[in-house]
């Protein structure tokens, strides 16, 4: 029996590491050079190659590296019989929420236009925009929107939030479902995006929607670059709708050096890194899942494949 561990262009020494730390006797093999394909019973993935998964006929669960899942359930070559997981951590958890956190203090402090002075040596002081004129909307009440929500909510922020079911945070106010969709738009200055991708959630971060926010609005996208329609973002820029937006996912990643959104002073730009989890954090959930899965048990942080996350 092994768990084997798949991903593009990365280094798997310290997941490996802690893997074995946690448990000893796990037998951990690194794509793709993999001894015996037929051992193989649990695939840890990110970003895999198309149909790889195939390749390993005893596979009985598969866990995503990241909270999302849309890399797996977008490859149909993996059996619908196979169960898929996810990581969820109380570190994703934090890191999320202090990066969310931090990305409107930025906005609210004006730290993109320093920077460009600090460039130009221009001594110029803004005035901070009050939290009154900031309330913010997250989108996606799940593990990431309910820790995000429970920080701003402990920092003073008016926060609501929209998610399929409704939800009791303590000082959100919550929305849910279609029909309850442009009341919360309407309530909203700062928008956060921590939906999964599915298919009822792509190109929902478009013109449509940033009309319908208190203008102009800022966006933050946390959630994965095809939520975004990166050219209604531009547009949303031009016609006044948008102020601003900080993004840590793309369409493309890494974001292509020739790609527009670079030179835009308004958009501020992190490598996917919001929230990573970090190998000791990860090893935990992993081992839990691998023993869950090869004594048959039901796994933590399971996807619903009928809801796509
Ligand atoms: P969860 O599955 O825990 O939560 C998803 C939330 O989205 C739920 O509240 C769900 O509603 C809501 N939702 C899903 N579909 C819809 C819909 N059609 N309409 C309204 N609400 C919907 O996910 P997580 O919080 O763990 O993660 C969210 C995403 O964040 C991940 O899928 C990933 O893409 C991204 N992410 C990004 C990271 C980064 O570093 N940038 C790191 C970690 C995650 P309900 O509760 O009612 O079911
Ligand atoms: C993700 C992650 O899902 O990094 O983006 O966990």
């Amino acid at each position: 029996m092994s768990l084997l561990l798949i991903a593009k262009n990365r280094n798997f020494d310290s997941l490996k590491k802690a893997l074995l730390e946690k448990d000893p006797n796990l037998d951990v093999e690194i794509w793709p050079r993999v001894d015996k394909k037929e051992r193989v019973n649990f695939a840890v993935c990110w970003n895999h190659p198309e149909k790889v998964l195939r390749n390993y006929p005893n596979l009985r669960a598969v866990s995503s590296l990241g909270a999302g899942v849309n890399h797996l359930l977008d490859d149909k070559s993996l059996s619908e019989d196979i169960p898929i997981c996810r990581l969820v951590t109380d570190s994703l958890q934090e890191q999320m929420a202090e990066y969310v956190l931090n990305a409107i203090v930025n906005y609210r402090l004006h730290i993109v236009d320093y920077f460009e002075n600090k460039r130009k040596g221009v001594w110029e002081q803004k005035s901070t925009i009050p939290k009154k004129h900031t309330p913010v909307g997250i989108m996606g009440l799940g593990e990431m929107g309910n820790s995000v929500a429970t920080l701003l909510v402990q920092h003073g922020y008016m926060v609501s939030g929209w998610s399929r079911s409704k939800k009791d945070i303590e000082g959100l106010t919550s929305f849910a479902g279609k029909e309850e969709l442009d009341n919360f738009l309407s309530e909203t200055k700062i928008m956060v995006n921590l939906l999964p991708l599915t298919n009822e959630t792509k190109g929902f971060l478009g013109l449509d929607l940033f009309k319908k926010l208190k203008q102009p609005g800022y966006l933050i996208n946390v959630g994965r670059g095809d939520h975004l329609v990166e050219e209604d973002l531009i547009y949303a820029f031009d016609m006044g709708y948008l102020e601003g937006a900080c993004l840590d996912v793309f369409e493309e990643e890494p974001l292509p050096k020739n790609h527009s959104f670079w030179n835009r002073k308004q958009i501020m730009i992190t490598p996917h890194i919001a929230a990573i989890t970090p190998a000791k954090k990860a090893a935990e959930v992993i081992v839990e899942n691998y023993k869950r899965a090869m004594s048959g048990m039901e796994l933590l942080f399971e996807v619903d494949r009928d809801k796509g996350y």
